[in-house]
């Protein structure tokens, strides 16, 4: 049975799952929805209602730290247990802070430039694409209705993101190799996926469009994280520790990752 991962494509908790995913080198099929959609297809195999998704011969995994685990399980040592408890713990904070919070502020700046939230979708399958391009405005308005984006979100995320990103600017400035321990684990591939959208590195696992493209106040605001500790590692984990992608996603987004 192949491996399965159900996603929508841009999402940051998608990245992490992929990335974990493809250091164990096992091959997989990805399965990439737009929003909405895949609902259908997250109940056809029995997942639950947020991606990402892991349809293994084992079950199905709905959660992304599942998924990091099932990595780890599969030959990616990503909770050596001499620091578990530290890994998780950073991993658990990541999660509940940086994932939503930049997921809000990268919206809320988005969704003033709504043809990007159309390039966004280019690797969904064709009729989705199709389906959404006259929907756009409703569009907007469930994502704003779902993450509650409102004219101060921006800055409010921004606020909630530097709590925690201010904590590893000073671990991280101290030029440790890595966030704990001494290997890369899974609070570094947490920290690379999650925040990653705020630095934008080239090896980011969803081709996003480059920095011209986007919003200024996106640009400005990558541009300045690029040259925080946080941002300089983040920029070298994906660099050292992103392998090539191994999803086989067939010929929709062949051309999306040329
Ligand atoms: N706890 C979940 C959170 C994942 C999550 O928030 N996924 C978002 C995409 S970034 C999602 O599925 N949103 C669609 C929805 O909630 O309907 C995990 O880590 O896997």
């Amino acid at each position: 049975m192949q491996l399965r991962l159900l996603t929508i494509p841009f999402s940051h908790y998608c990245e992490k799952a992929r990335w974990a995913l493809d250091l164990t080198g096992l091959p997989y099929l990805e399965d990439a929805h737009a929003p909405v959609f895949h609902y259908l297809h997250n109940r056809r195999w029995g997942a639950g209602s947020t991606v990402p998704a892991l349809v293994a011969p084992e079950g199905v995994l709905s959660d992304s730290s599942d998924i990091l685990l099932y990595a780890h399980r599969h030959g990616v040592p990503l909770y050596p247990r001499r620091y578990e408890a530290e890994i998780r713990s950073w991993e658990d904070r990541f999660n509940r802070v940086i994932g939503p919070q930049t997921r809000v502020w990268a919206y809320s700046l988005i969704l003033e430039q709504p043809d990007l939230i159309i390039e966004l979708l280019r690797s969904c399958p064709k009729h989705e694409q199709r389906i959404a391009k006259p929907l756009l405005s409703q569009i907007q308005a469930g994502i704003k209705q779902s993450y509650q984006i409102r004219p101060s979100s921006t800055q409010d995320s921004l606020r909630e993101i530097n709590a925690l990103w201010d904590q590893t600017d000073r671990i991280l400035a101290s030029g440790q190799p890595y966030l704990v321990g001494e290997a890369f684990s899974a609070a570094d591939l947490t920290l690379g996926a999650l925040g990653g959208i705020m630095v934008m590195p080239p090896q980011y696992g969803f081709p996003y469009p480059p920095l011209e493209r986007l919003p200024a106040a996106m640009r400005s605001e990558i541009e300045a994280r690029r040259q925080t500790p946080t941002g300089k590692y983040v920029l070298a984990l994906f660099r050292k520790h992103r392998k090539g992608i191994q999803a086989y996603q067939g010929e929709r987004s062949a051309s999306v990752r040329a």
